[in-house]
């Protein structure tokens, strides 16, 4: 059993990932990806997810529809070997004492951690989400999403960006095992989009049935 965590900054898209793996449960996508195998879902609660009235006019990444209060949550088996796995997906906007609350909650539960982070913006403001999150292992996972919105020389703006990650993460004494590159929303004018939104479905499945 691995209790998962999805930790990052607000809007990065831990609510995405976790909504498009379930999608892959149910349709079956996710006997077809890399590593792939029969898994069944066997509880959903996205009942933390609130809209917001209007959305922040300062703030261009809350303008969306909905954000995380309280964890999203989904546990799943692997129909093999009969092995149920947790995935938590706390919100990111830590300046909410409840939000706040559910990342603490979960970084200490979580027995494997993905650092979620997204090629919108800016790493500093990243950052800053991690350097309240005390309880961390010593190795964890990151993911780096939103692909699709990368612009410029792909393998270079990567190699640039996860070498800024591991030394954010190495100062702390973290190291990061692994680096997963996704695309968390089902964008239509993305051409690698079912590449990229595979990731996500084997990320998960790495994490959880090979450890
Ligand atoms: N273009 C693009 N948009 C994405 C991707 N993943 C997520 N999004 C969008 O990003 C926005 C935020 O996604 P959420 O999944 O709510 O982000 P979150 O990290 O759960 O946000 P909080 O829980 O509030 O911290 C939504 O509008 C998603 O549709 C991606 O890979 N590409
Ligand atoms: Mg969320």
């Amino acid at each position: 059993m691995v209790n998962i965590g999805l930790l990052g900054d607000i809007s990065v898209g831990k609510t995405s990932i976790l909504r498009l793996f379930v999608r892959y449960l149910k349709v079956g996508d996710i006997e077809k990806v890399k590593g792939g195998q029969k898994c069944t879902v066997i509880k959903t609660d996205f009942s933390g997810e609130a809209t917001v009235p209007g959305g922040d006019k300062e703030d261009s990444l809350n303008q969306k529809e909905t954000k995380t209060i309280h964890p999203n949550r989904i546990v799943f088996r692997e129909d093999k070997s009969g092995k149920a796995h947790t995935i938590f997906a706390p919100g990111g906007d830590r300046q909410r004492a409840v939000v706040k609350m559910g990342i603490i909650t979960i970084s200490r539960i979580a027995t494997q951690i993905i650092a979620v982070f997204s090629l919108d913006r800016e790493l500093e403001r990243q950052f800053e989400f991690f350097t309240d999150v005390r309880f961390f292992p010593e190795k964890i996972s990151v993911c780096i999403n939103k692909i699709d919105l990368l612009e410029g020389d792909r393998d270079k703006g990567l190699e640039d960006i996860k070498s800024k990650i591991t030394n954010f993460f190495n100062k702390r004494k973290i190291s990061v095992s692994d680096y997963f590159i996704t695309c968390g929303e089902t964008v239509s004018n993305f051409e690698e989009v079912e590449e990229f939104n595979n990731h996500v479905a084997e990320m998960i499945l790495e994490i959880t049935t090979s450890r």
